[in-house]
């Protein structure tokens, strides 16, 4: 494992081809992780353009911004675009693409020009559903309840259902890519228990990908069918079930959530043992309790339908099962916590990230215990209650892991270094902005503030200013990496090989890596994370 390869700065995976033309019909998988970056960070933009839209409205209790309906419009564009096209590709498609084939010592995934096709997928997905928006708006909320979305709703519902179909092939194919690479491109000696946890979480997840994404998109496809035939499938007047719906779309959608969490850990498993420099505690453990999330979690989905009418059997038992799925959450705090302990830490800005995920998902998590107990979550469902929980575990656990992973990954991704004093100034704005920004909406859904309401009772405006004050700061937060990354790429600090003195294939090729990843097909002969080993070997330091 030479830390400096003779190859560095000659000719990398960036410099191979130029021309837009060698960017959109490239089949390397790093270039497509790239191409997805450039797709999501778009939509990222627009979807967080749609919340300050609304966090401005809320500022004062009158709906003085916008009408109900513009107002419907937009927390129905910032749920779709945030739900569909950011959380749920975000770290698979960008860093799982980049990383997955230089994990286990690949030269790309299994099926690359499927990989491409995954990526054209998506943005026609992403076209179609902006088109929807842009041309008139939806404003059913992102879940799509009927009857109101077949029945009530004027709005582009239709096609925006067409702009999800579409985009779910994405995810599906992209699962399915992963799958095969992972079964069948590990390079010698790398066995399932030496698989970075990444690699794990990128395998659960793609389970999730495949086993759940048709059920969402037949059923989107459903909505679409029965606006256009109105043959009744969820339209109680014609002989359908509206509660069909929601079994339908909570058996996706509960998934969906460990789509977004699942990569998460992986990433926050990576960067807390690297800026430990500690073997990390319970690697089995970790690993198979990601399986075990991806499992468990296609069997809590009733816990989002305890006021919708099904049975008081069945919400006891959805009750139930939903505290059996936080185990295998609880069991990673827990080993997180332990690789930290007696750890040589140090606070880089993924690692800060990574801090502060733990600290995010935690109430995050522990919240939903509270919305998991039958009786609790009659008070709380459909108030800001809600709204807190799924930010503190989507927003500050899936994005902040994301964010954690680009700066993590980024010497390798780009070449270059960033400024590090900027970096960790981003991190902390983003953990106190988003705290100022969600904190305060756990409190109002305690005191009874409904969620999706832009008209509210005076009593509750001072939250609601404390709300808004913290997202400006969260914007700030998002703004800055965008500009000081983008920088970086031209005028940053060559990036050596392994600017953390990292564990891992990754670490092991040069910044940015060669088109074909590795010179010589790379040979496992121990552990992953053995950081132990790591700081005693002086040929893995870092040469500078
Ligand atoms: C692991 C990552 C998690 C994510 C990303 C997540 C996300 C979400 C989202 C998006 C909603 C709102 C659904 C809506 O619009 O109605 C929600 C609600 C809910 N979550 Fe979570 N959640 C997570 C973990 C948990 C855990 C661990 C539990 C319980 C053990 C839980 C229990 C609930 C319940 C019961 C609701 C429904 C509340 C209601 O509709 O009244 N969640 N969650
Ligand atoms: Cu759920």
């Amino acid at each position: 494992m030479d830390a400096m390869s003779p190859e560095q700065s000659s000719e990398n995976y960036l410099n191979v081809d130029y021309g837009v033309w060698s960017w959109l019909a490239t089949k390397d998988h790093k270039r497509i992780g790239l191409l997805y970056l450039v797709g999501i960070t778009v939509m990222f933009g627009l979807g967080g353009l749609a919340a300050l839209a609304i966090r401005l409205e809320l500022l004062t209790p009158g709906g003085d911004l916008m009408g109900d309906d513009t107002y419907n419009k937009m927390f129905t564009t910032h749920g779709v675009i945030m739900i569909f096209f950011f959380l749920v590709p975000s770290i698979p498609a960008v860093l799982g693409n980049f990383l997955l084939p230089l994990m286990i010592g690949a030269r790309d995934l299994a099926f690359p020009r499927l990989n491409l096709a995954s990526w054209y997928i998506y943005m026609l997905g992403a076209g179609v559903t902006l088109a929807a928006i842009l041309t008139g708006g939806i404003d059913t909320g992102w879940t799509f309840y009927t009857p109101y979305s077949t029945e009530g709703s004027n709005t582009n519902v239709t096609m925006a259902a067409l702009g999800i179909f579409i985009a779910g092939f994405s995810s599906i194919l992209t699962g399915l890519n992963f799958l095969v690479t992972i079964h069948r491109m590990r390079c010698p000696g790398l066995t399932w228990f030496r698989l970075p946890l990444f690699v794990w979480a990128m395998y659960a997840t793609s389970i999730i990908f495949i086993l759940g994404t048709p059920v969402i998109a037949i059923t989107i496809l459903l909505v679409a069918v029965e606006r256009a035939l109105d043959i009744g499938i969820f339209d109680p007047a014609l002989g359908g079930d509206p509660i069909l719906f929601q079994h339908l779309f909570w058996f996706y959608s509960h998934p969906a959530v460990y789509i977004m969490i699942l990569p998460s850990m992986g990433v926050v498993s990576e960067i807390i043992t690297c800026f430990s420099r500690n073997r990390i505690f319970g690697y089995t453990f970790i690993a198979v309790s990601s399986l075990a999330i991806a499992l468990l979690g296609f069997l809590v989905w009733g816990h989002h339908m305890f006021v919708a009418g099904q049975s008081t059997n069945a919400g006891l038992i959805f009750s139930f099962l939903s505290f059996a799925v936080a185990i295998p959450s609880g069991v990673k705090v827990f080993n997180w916590t332990a690789t930290l302990y007696k750890g040589s830490i140090s606070f880089e800005a993924p690692m800060v990230y990574a801090l502060g995920f733990i600290g995010l998902f935690t109430i995050g998590g522990l919240t939903g215990l509270f919305l998991a107990s039958l009786g609790v979550d009659v008070h709380l469902t459909d108030t800001y209650f809600i709204v807190a929980h799924f930010h503190y575990i989507m927003v500050g656990g899936a994005a902040m892991a994301y964010l954690g992973a680009l700066h993590f990954w980024w010497p390798k991704i780009s070449g270059r270094l960033y400024s590090e004093a900027l970096a960790r100034i981003s991190a902390v704005l983003v953990f106190l902005g988003f705290n100022l920004t969600f904190f305060p909406q756990f409190l109002l859904g305690y005191l009874g503030m409904p969620r999706r309401y832009h008209v509210y009772p005076p009593e509750f405006q001072v939250l609601n200013v404390f709300s808004t004050a913290g997202a400006s700061i969260l914007g700030i937060g998002y703004l800055l990496p965008l500009i000081y990354l983008v920088w970086s790429m031209r005028y940053g600090p060559r990036a050596s090989s392994n600017p953390w003195n990292a564990a891992g294939l990754e670490w092991t090729t040069s910044s940015p890596p060669p088109a074909h990843n590795f010179t010589t097909t790379p040979v496992i002969d121990g552990d992953a994370y053995d950081y132990v080993r790591i700081d005693s070997d002086s040929s893995h330091r870092e040469v500078a």
